[in-house]
């Protein structure tokens, strides 16, 4: 693109920095999760394995991401929060 008739792009690309004191919440809810509780008998309300899976994950995303902070977890469910 550089060099091309497309190149005055790049004249739209800002900084997209967050302002000072804000950020960003990042809700993901797992997908059909209770089609695999039912598959693999999770007790209620909250199966241990379950937890652990969640809990799992949510670190595996914290490792990848520095920017998260924070990390809350309900049910299927977790939060993520990323500071300016
Ligand atoms: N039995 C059991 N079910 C759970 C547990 N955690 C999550 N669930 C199931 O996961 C569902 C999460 O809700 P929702 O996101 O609306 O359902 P989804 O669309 O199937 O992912 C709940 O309705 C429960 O059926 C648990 O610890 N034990
Ligand atoms: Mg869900």
């Amino acid at each position: 693109m550089a060099g091309s008739k497309y190149a005055y792009v790049r004249s739209f690309e800002l900084p997209d920095t967050l302002l000072p004191g804000t950020y960003i919440l990042v809700r993901l809810d797992g997908h059909a999760f209770h089609r695999l509780s039912q598959e693999h008998d999770f007790v209620k309300p909250n199966d241990e394995r379950a937890l652990q899976l969640m809990d799992h994950a949510a670190k595996d995303v914290m490792n990848e991401f520095k920017e998260v902070v924070l990390g809350f977890g309900e049910s299927d469910e977790f939060r993520y929060m990323i500071s300016s």
